[in-house]
């Protein structure tokens, strides 16, 4: 974009006086941070507005997450004027960080919600059409506070700061309708930059209003008193995002938010399509959908309905529907899989439900077992298969994962429709995960192999011949980044890091099967050891965790207590915190990890082998030269195909070794039979910790009692954990060990979003 810095304070000052009678000396930072982001949209709405005009084939993204963090900072990166903007605001005295304050729009939970804002972006910046469609929730994913060393949750009011990179486009509203109520849609549109190029795609996020407020003459005086009772209800339904992850919860407002943004998307675009003089049996030509799991998947139906209305055969319908629609999963887990209650859902959604029922009679039609092959079975219906059966692809999201999903979660449809699944591995976007939080690291790269990176990752191969020459360099930003992020964490937390500490970082959500808890115990682990006076060595470390635990999960919160507890005990013993720290931070977020992952020097990817689906997180430290410690789970498998497993530290069992372990699996003989680790799980339970609740008496009797002890199998790969962690800490601070370092973010480049996005547009969307 062209800059100008006198045309855009005047801009922003013409915005000051209208939307909040101040100007440049007299606004506060939240006015300013509103001009200044309106004064660019405004600069960048002739792009846009070519965009929406184009004939091309799109893509809509589908998804109930968008967990798209600040945009001020990556607009103006991709705008290519973020230092023009810097330079303007401080020519009038203002900084730019000040904008640091703002908000993230938190409106996902973590990999999927973020997974769907990288490739919004990446498609943008390869100039591929693709726009997301969802819910503008009121509230996105709560604030973490700690009490007590207990997770507590707060509202997150992320508009408090208003949303200037949205417009209301009322024009666009459409009225969804339950067996009980019609809700108002008003959508809310986005813009998304690409980076450098002028393409502009569409962040599409849907609201729910009351339908009588917005026009009142479809109110029915017959119907007054129930009326009041919908606009109670109305706006309820994008009141707030469900703050699971990996977990399905069955509550019908979910269902609601489900129907509501995929009923909105679906009628706004086959109402343009139909007024532009479509034929809908051609739709499939210019429309395709990627549903991100099953969260969107009453698409389906919901399209078979409004082309039925239209005049479609159910059988012609279906052919459309077919062509238009592909499937992502995202996960393995059993609680994850989406089952609806068909008595509920074909109350709160008849004519929806009757296109299931005949999706179901159709699948019949083709006279597979009925055993194996089902939509709704025993008055359940089955999301997934919904999906899988109507999708012209279904992907996995990294090779192990596809392989997972092809043998065994769902084999039967594999072995009857092999040509429909494919594989497509995650992606981080490069400009978000380097160059923007990490600019001194990219400024090195850049001088040596100049800039095509920024939209080539595989260009960091270049980067090879010069690791002995930018070594030193290399290690001076790491260690400036950890001194930023030091100070951050002291700011924030309260809690003193030397920056000389090796970081050991892990920062995900809060899951049984991402095994924080192992890590918990390898650091009390540690810490016995050097009490003990058993090793005075210990090379000096912070083990650093970030996690949100859903509101409702209880083990994933006895985890959160039980660290909080293990920091308090090293960081309040001087003869251990000499060589040891401790920190949870709070309310992790994508800001806090654009810190986090630029600072680290070891990346936790601890998975139980055959349960995390990709993983991103890993991708995003190895792009920033970091190691990982991990198992032979999810992309990781692929980190070290790229880049080497001997320039990564990994350990544990393999998905293999896992199912074997598990069959007769006695973890309490495992814990009695190695010292050490039963210290730890010890210490849960003989009072070394205050927990008032008892929430570690029950995290100790996960692991040893119940239906599943150990499910995660933590005692199992406890040793083999032990013995890598301590070669990697020995291992650290060497030319070696920082050349195993820049050695990854060399091999960085398969897990460019941008190649994710091309293979998508390529092998599903059929767009490029
Ligand atoms: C479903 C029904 C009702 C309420 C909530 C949900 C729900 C919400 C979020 C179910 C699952 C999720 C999120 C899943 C998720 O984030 N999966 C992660 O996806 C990443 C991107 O592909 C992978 O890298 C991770 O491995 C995977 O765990």
């Amino acid at each position: 974009m062209k800059f100008d810095k006198k045309v855009f304070l005047k801009d922003v000052e013409n915005i000051l006086r209208a939307d909040f009678a101040c100007d440049l000396a007299t606004a506060n930072k939240k006015e300013l941070y509103n001009a200044v982001s309106k004064a660019v949209m405004q600069e960048a709405y002739p792009d846009w507005i070519a965009a929406k005009r184009q004939q091309k084939k799109r893509c809509g993204y589908f998804s109930a997450e968008f967990l798209m963090g600040r945009a001020i900072f990556n607009n103006l990166m991709n705008l290519g004027i973020l230092d023009g903007v810097r330079d303007a605001l401080a020519s009038v005295g203002e900084d730019l960080g000040q904008f640091e304050e703002v908000e993230d729009a938190a409106l996902g939970n973590g990999g999927l919600g973020r997974l769907a804002a990288c490739y919004l972006e990446s498609a943008a910046s390869m100039g591929l059409p693709l726009d997301g469609y969802g819910i503008r929730y009121r509230y996105g994913l709560f604030r973490q506070v700690f009490a007590d060393g207990y997770q507590k949750e707060e509202g997150d009011d992320w508009l408090k700061w208003g949303d200037p990179w949205s417009v209301r486009v009322e024009r666009d509203a459409a009225i969804v309708h339950f067996s009980d109520m019609d809700i108002l849609a008003v959508p809310y549109d986005m813009p998304i930059f690409g980076y450098h190029n002028t393409v502009v795609n569409t962040l599409r996020l849907w609201s729910s209003e009351p339908v009588t407020a917005f026009d009142f003459e479809t109110f029915d005086t017959m119907k007054g008193e129930n009326k009041a009772v919908e606009n109670f209800n109305a706006t309820k339904i994008c009141d707030v995002l469900y703050p699971n992850d990996n977990t399905m919860v069955g509550k019908l407002l979910r269902l609601r938010q489900q129907y509501f943004m995929v009923s909105a998307s679906l009628q706004d675009i086959v109402r343009k399509y139909k007024a532009a003089g479509g034929d809908f049996k051609a739709l499939p030509e210019k429309f395709c959908f990627q549903l991100n799991d099953t969260h969107p998947v009453l698409a389906i139906p919901e399209l078979l309905r409004i082309l039925r209305k239209e005049g479609l055969s159910f059988e012609e319908a279906f052919l459309v529907a077919k062509r238009c629609f592909n499937f992502t999963n995202h996960t393995i887990m059993a609680e994850a899989l989406e089952k609806w209650d068909a008595l509920a859902l074909s109350d709160l959604l008849p004519d929806v439900y009757e296109q299931i029922v005949a999706c179901q009679e159709r699948l019949e039609l083709e006279g597979l077992d009925p055993n194996k092959f089902f939509i709704i079975r025993d008055g359940t219906v089955h999301m997934a298969n919904l999906a899988i059966f109507v999708s012209s692809k279904v992907n996995g999201v990294a090779e192990i994962h596809t392989d997972i999903l092809k043998r065994e979660t769902f084999r039967h449809w594999y072995e009857q429709y092999p040509e429909k699944f494919v594989n497509i591995t995650n992606g981080i976007t490069p400009r978000r995960w380097l160059l923007l939080n990490n600019p001194k690291l990219a400024a090195i790269i850049d001088a040596k192999i100049g800039g095509a990176w920024h939209t080539d990752l595989k260009q960091l191969a270049r980067l090879k011949p010069y690791i002995g020459e930018i070594l030193p360099d290399f290690k001076r930003v790491k260690g400036e980044n950890k001194e930023k992020l030091a100070a951050y964490i002291k700011a924030r937390e309260g809690v003193e890091i030397p920056a000389g500490f090796i970081f050991d970082i892990q920062i995900k959500r809060l899951h049984e099967y991402k095994r924080q808890l192992l890590n918990a115990f390898s650091i009390l682990h540690f810490y016995f050891e050097i009490k003990d006076g058993k090793m005075n060595d210990f090379p000096p470390t912070a083990f650093i965790f970030g996690a949100k635990a859903a509101p409702g999960y209880y083990m994933a919160k006895a985890v959160i207590k039980l660290i909080n507890e293990i920091a308090k005990l090293v960081n309040g013993d001087p003869d251990v915190s000499r060589r040891m720290r401790v920190v949870f931070v709070q309310d992790y977020d994508v800001s806090y990890a654009e810190k986090l992952v630029c600072a680290a020097d070891i990346s936790e990817q601890i998975s139980t082998a055959g349960m995390e689906a990709s993983g991103t997180g890993n991708m995003k430290f190895m792009l920033n030269g970091t190691v990982t410690l991990g198992t032979m789970d999810g992309a990781n498998v692929e980190i070290c195909e790229e880049a080497g497993r001997e320039n990564n530290y990994i350990f544990g069992a393999t998905v293999e070794e896992v199912a074997n372990v598990k069959r007769g699996y006695d973890p309490l003989a495992v814990i009695n039979a190695d010292p050490a680790l039963k210290r730890v799980c010890d210490a849960l339970v003989n009072g070394t910790f205050s927990d008032d609740r008892g929430m570690l008496v029950r995290l100790h009797a996960s692991l040893i009692s119940g239906h599943e002890p150990d499910r995660y199998l933590v005692a199992y790969d406890f040793a083999d954990y032990i013995r890598v962690k301590k070669r990697l800490l020995y291992e650290f601070g060497t030319d070696e060990f920082y050349t195993k370092c820049l050695l990854n973010l060399c091999a960085a480049g398969k897990f460019s979003a941008d190649r994710s996005v091309t293979d998508y547009a390529n092998l599903i969307w059929h767009i490029n």
